[in-house]
């Protein structure tokens, strides 16, 4: 069923946007947080959101690691946990469907849950990283020895070292190789779609800046304005999960001719 928020309010910008999805050669969808929310992974900064429960100078940083492992180790294993047994949501699927309808899609998300991979979208850029995977600080391995229930901190199986998230905490680098490929898709995209991201993050918050100065048409797909709203050419306020699947439809209807 179309719940009308694609079509409703801004009638040209709804045009327009199609119009050059159905003319793009390239295409971004950046992703945050709210593109998830919709399977139940919580976003950061809304009310109720992760950052309201727990400090991020506690958790997300270096620091607070080294200083309590434990405590980190067992807040990244109760969210890895969450996000094995949820699921992607239509707004996912819509956005490996839209791959198939233009030449070329790439995804640059911000979100570390995997869900776009298992959407079945395929040439993915994960900013900061991935919560599945883990590697020890010492030797670089993946070396996971398993989380056990006694109070010790995991280690390391080959070198003993504390083993981590393979996730971008605050005050660390985004690998360089990620970046630069999400930093030149942005920069040939036609199109640009900023979905469910508050747009506070460096950074990743200059990609639809980026994008925009090189000539893209950037639309932000988002519950509530973000902090970048008032700079892109359109904004669709509404669910990414009811919003993409109405956008993606109109373009395969207009594919079609
Ligand atoms: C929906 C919805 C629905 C809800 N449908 N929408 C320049 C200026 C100022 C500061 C800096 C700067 N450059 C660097 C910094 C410092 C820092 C930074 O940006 N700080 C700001 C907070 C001020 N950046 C860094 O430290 C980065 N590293 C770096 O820059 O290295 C170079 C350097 C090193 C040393 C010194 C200086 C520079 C690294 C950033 C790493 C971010 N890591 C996290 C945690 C990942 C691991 C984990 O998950 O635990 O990444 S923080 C967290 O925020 C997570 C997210 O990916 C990221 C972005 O959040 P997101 O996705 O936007 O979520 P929310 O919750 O904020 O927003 C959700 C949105 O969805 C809302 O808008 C809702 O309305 C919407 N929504 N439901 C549609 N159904």
């Amino acid at each position: 069923m179309n719940s009308g928020y694609f079509t409703a309010g801004r009638r040209t910008g709804a045009s327009e946007l199609l119009d050059r999805l159905e003319h793009a050669q390239s295409v971004v969808v950046f992703t945050g947080a709210g593109i998830s929310a919709e399977s139940g992974v919580p976003t950061f900064r809304d009310p109720g959101g992760i950052w309201e429960r727990f400090k991020p100078d506690e958790l997300a940083n270096v620091r607070a690691f080294l200083a309590n492992p434990v405590l980190v180790q067992g807040w990244y294993a109760h969210r890895r946990q969450l996000m094995e047994r949820v699921k992607p949501n239509p707004g996912h699927v819509a956005i490996a469907e839209l791959e198939q309808l233009v030449p070329k899609l790439t995804v640059v998300t911000q979100n570390v849950d995997g869900l776009h991979a298992r959407a079945g979208s395929s040439d993915i850029l994960e900013l900061h990283g991935n919560i599945h995977r883990t590697y020890c600080i010492d030797c670089r391995e993946d070396a996971r020895a398993g989380h056990d229930e006694s109070n010790e901190a995991v280690r390391c199986r080959y070198c003993g070292g504390l083993v981590r998230p393979d996730v971008v905490w605050f005050g660390e680098m985004l690998d360089p190789d990620v970046i630069g490929r999400a930093d030149e898709a942005s920069r040939e995209a036609d199109v640009f779609l900023s979905v469910g991201t508050s747009g506070l993050v460096y950074p990743a918050a200059d990609l639809p800046l980026v994008a925009q100065r090189s000539g893209a048409y950037v639309v932000e797909i988002n519950i509530a304005p973000s902090a970048l709203a008032e700079y892109l050419d359109d904004c669709i306020t509404g669910p990414a999960g009811e919003v993409l699947p109405e956008v993606v439809d109109a373009v395969r209807r207009a594919s079609r001719g």
